[in-house]
């Protein structure tokens, strides 16, 4: 069975290892690509790298991202040169941006470089990059728009946010291997992810929502917050931002051109008849995942239910 998923990073990268230890499954990763970030002269690539190490299981899990075991030298001899140094590399971690930005430089595509990454780390699935163009997400807050580290990382989500903006989304490309990931798919999946910084990047592409509302699989969505609560991450904030409600409810109708179905967490099941008027039919089920058995029971969970 092939399954496409839209991923973002933290929330997303536990469904996928889940999903990886399920039998027969032919996975594609289409992957959030608007908070990548040039920094130290450097193009580094959050959503695809958690992706990237989860899959191939040196992902430091305690915090979320970057490389377990990592080191960071190089960061405090940054800081002994007073550069900035409020989004930190590790030492390993550096190996992987400093890799990406010579074959851009050489004048490979982002799509290229990640399967070449993923090769070497022997990871079997594809990750796919949302586009190969720039698409980056800014946060408006009172007075400008900031880029997205730097609101969540170094403003450590302070501040009125006003709006979220997509930068170059409309005329971001769709690449010919997420059209095919589409086009192929048995299913396609929303992972559990942030709606507005995660998912909302790669829907923002036009012909990529477009794609999936026309896909003839089936696209289901799990929920990224339960009860008025996001698994991870920024949500809340951005969400009300955006007028959006705040529960699954606010999710589905975000989500209701897109997908038919919704796995929701069994205490947000009084919701079920008001997703309903959305056309998304729910299902309740244990979406918080805390072990990798939690992963693999929902991972197993959705494939069976999913297509019924
Ligand atoms: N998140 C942080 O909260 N602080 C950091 O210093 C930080 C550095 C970092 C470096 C490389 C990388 O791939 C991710 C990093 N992240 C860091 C995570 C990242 O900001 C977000 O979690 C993702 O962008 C959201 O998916």
């Amino acid at each position: 069975m092939r399954v496409t998923v839209l991923a973002g990073g933290t929330g997303s990268i536990k469904l996928i290892r889940g999903l990886d230890k399920c039998p027969d499954l032919d996975i594609s990763v289409i992957s959030n690509v608007g908070d990548n970030i040039w920094i130290h002269g450097l193009y580094v690539c959050p959503d695809i790298d958690i992706v990237m190490y989860g899959l191939a299981g040196i992902l430091n899990q305690k915090q979320g991202w970057g490389i377990q075991g990592d080191t960071f030298n190089f960061m405090a001899q940054a800081e002994a040169y007073r550069r900035d140094t409020w989004f930190k590399l590790g030492d390993m971690d550096l190996a992987t941006h400093i890799v990406r930005t010579e074959l851009l430089e050489e004048g490979l595509n982002l799509t290229e470089i990640t399967r070449q990454l993923s090769k070497t780390l022997g990871i079997r699935h594809k990750i796919v990059p949302a586009t190969n163009n720039s698409l980056q997400t800014f946060v408006r807050n009172a007075k400008e728009e900031v880029h997205l580290q730097e609101f969540w990382v170094k403003g450590k989500g302070r501040g009125v946010v006003k709006d979220v903006v997509y930068r170059g989304a409309r005329t971001a490309k769709i690449t010919p291997e997420v059209d095919q990931a589409i086009e192929s798919a048995d299913l396609i999946l929303i992972l559990p992810a942030n709606p507005i910084t995660s998912i909302g990047p790669i829907l923002s592409i036009p012909r990529i929502r477009k794609k999936i509302r026309a896909s003839r699989a089936k696209c289901v969505g799990i929920s990224p917050i339960i009860g008025n609560k996001p698994i991870s991450g920024p949500t809340n904030k951005l969400l009300a931002a955006l007028g959006i409600e705040v529960s699954v409810l606010g999710i589905a109708k975000l989500y209701s051109d897109v997908i038919s179905k919704i796995f929701i967490s069994k205490e947000d099941g009084r919701l079920n008849d008001k997703i309903r008027d959305h056309d998304v039919e729910p299902y309740t089920s244990q979406i918080l995942m805390n072990d990798e058995l939690q992963e693999k029971e929902l991972a197993k969970e959705i494939l069976k239910r999913a297509l019924e």
